[in-house]
Parts: structure tokens; sequence; C-alpha cells
């Protein structure tokens, strides 16, 4: 029987390697990815920035950049290079043969975090899954000790080296087998579901970028003390509370995993149960964080999750959190974003602050209004009817 490792690796150096196609880098990209490391466990303590017209076949960023990488971490003691992009399998093993260093790319980083945050059964299944269907194309790879955290697998005779045992078709057969663990779990959860929300209460979900404050706002709303935490995807499964309305009705609130840009779609498809809480949502909170650096591409990134979802035609009341924190500099964007959100939703844009109460009275009456409010045209069109 095989068991997907779960350890992180803490605090080890690494370097962060950065492609950029345009000629001015992406500090906002470099700072997520960096903060991805971190969340997953890694110090990154120097920075590679490698300026290309097009990604190179055998290593991505060229040999000249790779002698550069090596060079790098050997100078800073750096064991570990994590690629600011998603390389194939090809690339990962040149690299690690032309640097001797444990390559990892954003992808890995991501499949990384969600396999410590995973806790059920059915966020362990997910990711297990995702981390199979990530190390199919790379079994051939070099596996380290330090390469057992990459969808390593531990059997009876040890782990890490002993990846490269694992044929093909046993792991196709795992994906397989899990795969219907998972649609059995599903299964068991709709039944769930139907049972804990039968009859006509409204389903509201909470969706948005990663760290917005969607756990902090489900707690403030509904008196809960769902885990919020500064780190990114604290929350793996949907939870859902009680929400009562000024209006004394009763609404089901759920809390779901966050989004982040360039997903692994992996993930995607394997945590598909887990986001459709929110395609199944009467109405749906888009949590924005007014504070981020890009708000912008964060609800450009939620909405097109939302629509890969089919949830375009859901009520949606787009909030804007963390208020509290804005800085003049930052406030300029917020009108372009209540522009664009006005796209997506009739309803206007909701200003809070999760921390101070700010806004918390307006959004529950606003939630209650939307509830009432009729279905956009036979939810036909991308948005809601005016209210
Ligand atoms: N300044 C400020 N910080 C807030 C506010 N609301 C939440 N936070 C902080 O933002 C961080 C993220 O909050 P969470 O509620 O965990 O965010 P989330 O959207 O559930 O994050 P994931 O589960 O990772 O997707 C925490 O450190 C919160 O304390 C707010 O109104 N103002
Ligand atoms: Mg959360």
């Amino acid at each position: 029987m095989i068991e997907l490792k779960e350890e992180a690796v803490f605090n080890a150096k690494a370097v962060l390697v950065c492609p950029r196609f345009t000629p001015s880098a992406d500090p906002i990209r470099q700072e997520e990815t960096a903060a991805l490391c971190r969340t997953m466990g890694l110090d990154v303590i120097a920075v590679l920035d490698a300026p290309l017209k097009v990604p190179k076949a055998a290593t991505y960023i060229g040999s000249g950049k790779v002698e550069q990488l090596a060079a790098l971490a050997d100078e800073t003691g750096c064991a570990i290079a994590v690629f600011d992009c998603d390389l194939s399998p090809t690339m990962q093993l040149n690299l690690e043969q032309a640097t001797g260093l444990c390559i990892i790319d954003r992808q890995e980083v991501i499949i990384q975090i969600f396999a410590d945050r995973a806790r059920t059964r059915e966020a362990r299944i997910q990711v297990d899954l995702a981390r199979l269907k990530y190390s199919l194309p790379r079994l051939s790879r070099k596996w380290t000790s330090l390469s057992q955290t990459r969808g390593g697998v531990r059997g009876g005779k040890g782990a890490g080296e002993k990846q490269l045992e694992l044929d093909r078709r046993y792991v196709e057969s795992r994906i397989r087998s899990l795969q219907r663990e998972l649609d059995k779990v599903k299964r068991q959860r709709s039944v769930q579901r139907g049972s804990r929300m039968g009859g006509d209460i409204p389903k509201i979900a909470l969706v948005g970028y990663t760290n917005s404050g969607k756990s902090s706002l489900l707690n403030a709303l509904c008196g809960s003390d769902v885990l919020a935490q500064d780190k990114l995807f604290a929350t793996l499964d949907p939870v859902t509370r009680r929400l009562g309305l000024p209006d004394s009705s009763v609404a089901l609130l759920t809390d779901t995993v966050g989004f982040v840009r360039d997903l692994p779609h992996q993930l995607i498809d394997s945590f598909r149960s887990t986001l459709e809480e929110a395609a199944l949502a009467d109405v749906l909170l888009l949590i924005c964080d007014a504070t981020h650096p890009d708000v912008l591409l964060c609800f450009e990134t939620a909405i097109g999750v939302l629509e890969e979802l089919g949830c375009k035609d859901r009520k949606t009341i787009v909030v804007i959190n963390k208020m509290d924190a804005l800085t003049p500099e930052r406030e300029g964007r917020l009108g372009i974003l209540e522009a664009r959100a006005s796209q997506i939703t009739p309803v206007p844009v909701q200003k809070i602050s999760v921390l101070t109460g700010f806004g918390l009275k307006a959004l529950r009456n606003c939630i209650s209004q939307v509830i009432r409010s009729p279905l956009s045209e036979s939810e036909q069109g991308p948005c809601l009817q005016s209210l």
C-alpha cells in the first residue's frame, strides 16, 4: 500500500528564478511566488532575473542563465531553485542535471502547499490525485531526499529513490482508484448537503482570491471560529454555517478554497468538487482584498475561475474587504475595480472591514435584498437583473 508523503521542507534556502518576457520585471508576481514559497516553508534568499524572448526548449532560461543559477546557488548555499513558471518534466530533469540543484516549479509549490494543508479525507484524496497526476510524467527524474516531498511515495521499503520503481501503470491505476474514491466521497457529501440544505434555505458561497478575508468574514457574519490566517490557502475544505439576516430569515454561508493565478490544472480538476459548492450557491459573495497590490488581477482571476465553473449567471455581490488598511495610493484603483464589477453585477460594490466591522451591517442588508430579488433573466445572461 502506497502512502503519499506529507511533510514540507522547512526553512530550506532557495533561489527564486524569475523568467520574464516583458522589459520590466513583474514585482507583484515575484512577491506572490515568494509568498507561496514561504507558505511552503522555503526561505527565498536570492532572486535570479531571467529576461527572455521565448522559453528555451531544453532549460527554459538558456545555458548562460543556467550557469549563473548554479553559481548563485553555490554562493548563497542554496540546494533548491524555484522557477516562477511551469516547467516541462524534461526541462526539470535537464536543469537538475546541469545544476545539481533540486528544481521546483510554481505548480509544484502550490500542490505542495495544498498537500500540507489538506486535512479532511476529501481534501487529501484531491491533493493525492493532483500530486500523482503531476508526478506521472516525471517518474524518471532523479529523486533526491529533498524531492521526496514532491508527489513522493512512501512504500514499505522507504521513500525517495523508490519512486523510480513505481511503474507508470501502477500510478495510473492508483489515480483511477483515487478518482473512484473521490467520486464516492463526493456523492456522500452531496447526500449530506441535500439533507443539510433541504428546504428552501438560500445558499451563499464566499469566493475570491486566497488571503482576501473569506474565512474572517464567515466568522464575523456567523459568529463562527473557522481558521483565518495570513497564509495562502488557509482554507481547503468548504465549511458551511447558518447566517441570520436582518429580515429574520436564515441563509447558509459556505467558505471555499481561495483562488490564485495560474492555479495548476491538476488542482482545479481535483478540487472541482469542492469548488462546486460555489456553483451550487444561489448567491456569490466575491471577496477582494483592497490592500492587495494587484487587486484587479485578483478580481479577474476569480472571475475566470467562476466562469470555468459555470457560475457566470449567479447573483453576485462584489465585496471589497480590508478597507481599514487602504492606503491613499491604492484608493484610486478601487474606482477601476468598481467600474469592472458593475459589468459583472448590478449590485453595488460593498466596502467593508472585517477587522473593524465597517460595512458589515450594510452587507447583511444587501445580502437579504439580493436573496429576495428575482433571478436574472432565467439565469440566461451573465448579469444579475438590476435590483
Ligand atoms: N487589515 C485587515 N486584515 C484582515 C481583514 N479581514 C481579514 N484580514 C486578515 O487577512 C488574512 C487572511 O484572512 P482569511 O480570512 O484567512 O482569508 P481567506 O480568504 O479565508 O484565505 P484562504 O483561506 O487562504 O483563501 C488574515 O491574516 C486576516 O486576519 C480586514 O478587514 N482588515
Ligand atoms: Mg480561508
